[in-house]
């Protein structure tokens, strides 16, 4: 077991979500279910242990979003915070509070820390140009700006990024830049802001992490640090000019607002003090039934977060490593008053079915929809990430894989050993724990393995290697499948059966063990087993003993733990995703940049109207026209038109459709063709009429 300090008490945080969108599994598999399992760990080890998170609402990422959804920021914070909220809840991730950055207490402590800061003046004043669209009247964030990219001229690229190459930009890169609000060219303007000045914190960095932690953070969160240090830092700026965040608490700050990562992760204080608000209130919100915090005082959160004694851990995802080992620890501790981060085990990212998971290209799971499609198996998604979590490497979600961990380990392993326990006890004993008799030297070597298992699972934990501790849980319960079958109590029933009740003893207390053992894992199953077993509430330190139950314990029900998952199920997931990855291809493909401008004049030359398709034919050795005629109010005249992979003749019949009728007339195929039928394109080149689906009088003019 690593050896360390005993910590007094735990501060657990897991990276807060934004809230602009629903979140995938790969989101899960980064932060949510190694944090629960530690967390849930600790607290089975009667650890004093806060585990907070919340919504992240500040930042661009929001208003964008209210943006595509044709609504308020306000709206857009309210929905995905109810939506993770309550899918990290139904996935049993036990947070002690799930708070959100838009609390009026969040924005106190936000204003407070920079305040902090600002006077001790540790912050410095810079000015800089920026771009500003001068008919909105404001400074335009990076994703408010589109112009071509210089690194492959495409005309709709983003100040940030350019979505066709991936490039990442900078607004003064752009060429022609374009304010999305106006279409207006932006001007560059000056503009001040407030620095965090990391370079002056280099020293302090290399001490702590690159000399402290070198043995013991991971490898690939220690190496990102130490490229950074070695980089050189660069002063940052801790402020936007922005209308949607936390106001700048300073007189001379007219719309601006704080920085979303310097907010956001004050976010982690904000929930541990709403978090003892709500207890000292009696009130809790948003909790998990899992701790009982006893009689607190507001003030309390106030040890998490600033006593030595106190462990902070943060888990995030390798995208925000360097706010959470370099920018956040830097306010931390020039704020004086706070601890550190004493680890930030962050993981590298899962792909999915051999792609990068991204909800914006339909190439995701996202938690809502795993959930509403398994609403009783959070488990066994658990248990499929947890095995596969992406600690050292990326790793691969896929739903073969995922229908194998709950088949061939889940159901034929764990569940199947239980099951038989169970089944063999009740038949035999009519469900009371027999006595165990005299030991075999078979009882006593699984009795010494057993008596390892707490011990190894929880040095796996502590380490932060939940795969390695997964699959350590698993050969529990392979040892006791083993077990049973080199003992085969069923053929000894005949002879023996004060033997049968020593196996089924042991049986018993093995699968006790993994009632005990699966909680931060498997937390739903788990419960499940322990009243299958009849058990009372337990410690992990009652783990690890044949002691566990007394013999005449008399067990509950037998229940399936697990269920085969068919392959149809599987199928449908797949084809699920492949369907949702095409819709978000049609949706996301770029519109077609704008033609010149034109004068009222050059449009009223267009004599469009109003038609009635009388009748159609396909023309010889063409796939795509149909010769129509078409009755446009003035005359009956021949179209040719070139939409019969669209629509057939038959169809086209008695349609009303809008026709261009003062385009000079061609020769097409040997016809000649007066007017053009108007219709829209897509990307993909599909065809549709367009008109007005009211019955109109045939040559109504359009203007
Ligand atoms: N919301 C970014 C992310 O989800 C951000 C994390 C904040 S943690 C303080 O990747
Ligand atoms: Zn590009």
């Amino acid at each position: 077991m690593v050896k360390e300090k005993n910590y007094k008490r735990y501060t657990v945080t897991a990276a807060l979500p934004y809230a602009n969108g629903p979140k995938h599994i790969g989101h899960l598999a980064g932060a949510y279910i190694p944090s629960d399992v530690y967390a849930r760990y600790l607290r089975l080890n009667k650890k004093n242990v806060v585990f907070v998170c919340g919504s992240d609402e500040h930042g661009t990422a929001i208003p964008n979003q209210a943006l595509k959804e044709n609504t308020t920021s306000q709206a857009i914070i309210d929905k995905y915070h109810a939506l993770i909220r309550d899918c990290l809840y139904k996935l049993g991730i036990s947070f002690d509070v799930y708070h959100r950055t838009s609390d009026p207490l969040h924005h106190q402590t936000s204003q407070e820390f920079f305040l902090t800061l600002y006077n001790k003046g540790l912050l410095t004043e810079e000015t800089s140009e920026q771009y500003f669209d001068d008919e909105a009247n404001v400074f335009l964030a990076d994703r408010y700006i589109v112009g071509t990219c210089p690194k492959c001229g495409h005309t709709n690229a983003y100040g940030d990024q350019c979505e066709k190459c991936g490039s990442s930009l900078s607004p003064s890169e752009l060429i022609n830049p374009k304010s999305t609000l106006t279409g207006k060219v932006p001007i560059l303007k000056p503009t001040k802001h407030w620095y965090l000045p990391l370079d002056q914190y280099e020293g302090w960095l290399t001490k702590w992490i690159l000399e402290g932690h070198k043995s013991d953070w991971k490898v690939n969160v220690y190496g990102q640090c130490k490229s950074w240090i070695d980089a050189g830092l660069q002063s940052r700026a801790m402020t936007r000019d922005l209308d949607w965040g936390i106001k700048v608490p300073l007189p001379d700050a007219e719309g601006k607002v704080l920085y979303v990562w310097f907010d956001a992760p004050i976010g982690y204080i904000s929930a541990t003090r709403a978090l003892f608000q709500e207890l000292e209130a009696g009130n809790r919100n948003y909790a998990t039934p899992q701790r009982d915090f006893g009689n607190v005082s507001a003030e309390d959160w106030k040890a998490y977060w600033q006593d030595e004694e106190t462990k902070l851990v943060h888990f995030v995802g390798k995208d925000n490593i360097v706010f959470h080992c370099i920018i956040f620890p830097v306010m931390l501790h020039s704020a004086e008053q706070y601890i550190v981060p004493q680890n930030v085990p962050a993981n590298e990212f899962m792909n999915l079915e051999g792609d990068k998971m991204s909800t914006s290209r339909g190439w995701s799971i996202e938690m809502h929809e795993y959930i509403e499609d398994f609403p009783d198996k959070p488990d066994v998604l658990r248990y499929a990430l947890l095995t596969n979590l992406p600690e050292t490497k990326d790793s691969e979600f896929t739903w073969k894989d995922y229908q194998a961990k709950n088949n061939n380990e889940l159901v034929a392993i764990f569940g199947n050993f239980v099951n038989r326990a169970m089944v063999l006890t009740q038949k035999y004993f009519e469900g009371k724990v027999p006595l165990q008799g005299a030991l075999t030297d078979q009882d006593k070597n699984v009795i010494e393995a057993l008596t390892l298992f707490p011990a190894k699972i929880g040095a796996s934990i502590e380490s932060y290697r939940f795969r390695e501790a997964t699959a350590n849980l698993m050969d529990l319960a392979r040892l006791g499948n083993k077990y049973l079958a080199d003992t085969e109590p069923w053929k000894l029933a005949k002879t023996d059966m004060e033997r049968v009740g020593t196996i089924l003893n042991l049986s018993i207390q093995i699968a006790a063990n993994l009632a005990i053992l699966s909680e931060p894992f498997l937390p739903f199953s788990a419960e499940k087993l322990r009243k299958i077993l009849a058990l009372d509430q337990f410690t992990w330190k009652d783990g690890g003993t044949a002691e566990i139950v007394a013999s005449g314990h008399q067990l509950g029900a037998a229940e399936l733990l697990f269920n085969k998952i068919e392959d149809d199920v599987i199928a449908g997931q797949i084809n699920r995703l492949n369907e949702n990855k095409k819709k978000m291809e049609l949706q996301n493909q770029p519109v077609e940049a704008a033609k010149a401008e034109i004068t009222f004049d050059d449009f009223s030359k267009m004599d469009m109207r109003i038609g009635k398709v009388v009748s159609a034919e396909r023309v010889e050795k063409s796939k795509k026209l149909l010769k129509l005629q078409v009755d446009t109010g003035i005359d009956t005249r021949t179209v040719l038109s070139g939409i019969a992979e669209h629509y057939t003749p038959e169809e086209m019949i008695g349609k009303q459709v809008t026709i261009l009728v003062n385009l000079a007339p061609r020769k097409i195929m040997g016809f000649e063709s007066k007017g053009m039928i108007l219709m829209a394109e897509d990307k993909d080149g599909a065809l549709k009429l367009i008109g007005t689906s009211d019955p109109v009088a045939p040559g109504s003019m359009i203007s």
